[in-house]
């Protein structure tokens, strides 16, 4: 079994590059920190990009939502003078309908994702890190913002102060997430924003403490390249944080938690440095522009973790 920690965009192209190259066994451990509530609807941007990429429903193009969406119920929500920065598509909006109403008849955001799984004949397992609320909060000189007010409302213009996981210190882990870890031949941190995407699940005690426990091999896949992400607010977060904007910055955020790291073959020059901080380093290319490449770096993935062959890469 490979249990992979994943954030939305970026990781839903590798995971999509393993659906092609092995027939293991995925668990997928969601990021909540974006979460949020709008028009009265709990919205789960992460959840649902992971869904709707193991549902062949993504909007590819975009990253998020469902492809093909048409936005009537949107236009109609700013003709009645309500808020749009959110671009919530009509069957988009279906999901957080039926999550919301199943969340308020008391089920949890665990049981409820593997509900829509289930009827979008998802078989991997996607599960939320946590079933408790874990926001991820900016704070900048205008105060302190939920992460899409940030992102997506004031498109990331504003300096990043610092960053709050709200509610992590006592969050616990979803139930089966570490058992997800414990159990699994290996843990994938996708190429994922280290703060906003990764960080909310590892701020979760019982997840970091599973992984850096757990026997199974460990490898994370750089989101940076050089000294900048390969797409994102990253760079703007990180340094906000004094953390260094590079490969070696990531790696030294999982300290303890990798057993390997891939960066590109353009940072080959680090090796070194990683080695420093106790990770495997392996350099191959790790920009996934075509499905392609998302096949050929999953391969890779799955070649350190001598995954591959064993369980029939095809
Ligand atoms: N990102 C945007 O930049 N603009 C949007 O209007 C937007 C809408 C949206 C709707 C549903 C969904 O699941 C995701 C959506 N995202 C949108 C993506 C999302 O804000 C972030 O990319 C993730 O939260 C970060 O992983």
């Amino acid at each position: 079994m490979l249990t992979v920690l994943a954030g939305g965009t970026g990781s839903v192209k590798l995971i999509r590059g393993l659906l092609g190259a092995t027939h293991e066994d995925l668990t997928i451990i969601s990021n909540v920190g974006d979460n949020f509530w709008l028009h009265g609807l709990y919205i789960c941007p992460d959840v649902d990009i992971v869904t709707y990429a193991l549902a062949s429903m993504l909007d590819r193009e975009r990253g998020w939502g469902v492809e093909g969406d048409k936005f009537n119920t949107l236009s109609q929500i700013e003709k009645l003078g309500g808020e749009t920065w959110f671009k919530l598509g009509d069957r988009d909006l279906a999901t957080h309908i039926l999550r919301t109403q199943l969340m308020k008849q008391g089920r949890k955001l665990s049981e409820v994702t593997r509900e829509i799984c289930n009827r979008l004949g998802v078989k991997q397992r996607v599960i939320p890190a946590t079933d408790d609320s874990v926001e991820t909060w900016i704070n900048t000189p205008r105060g302190k913002v939920h992460l899409q007010e940030y992102w997506v409302k004031r498109k990331a213009q504003d300096e990043v102060l610092g960053v709050t996981y709200v509610g992590a210190e006592s969050a616990k882990a979803s139930p089966e997430v570490t058992d997800a870890i414990m159990s699994a031949n290996a843990i994938l941190l996708c190429p994922a924003n280290p703060v906003t995407s990764i960080g909310p699940i590892l701020a979760v005690k019982q997840i970091r403490l599973a992984i850096s426990d757990t026997n199974a091999e460990r490898i994370a896949v750089s989101p940076i390249i050089g000294k900048a992400p390969i797409s994102g607010p990253a760079a703007k977060m990180m340094s906000g944080l004094g953390i260094e904007v590079s490969p070696i910055g990531v790696a030294r955020l999982y300290s303890g938690l990798v057993d390997i790291f891939v960066a590109d073959k353009s940072d080959d020059g680090l090796g070194e440095a990683l080695r420093r901080i106790n990770v495997k380093p392996v350099f191959t290319d790790i920009m996934m522009p075509t499905a392609a490449r998302e096949l050929e770096l999953a391969r890779f993935v799955l070649r350190q973790l001598n995954l591959i062959g064993q369980v029939g890469g095809h």
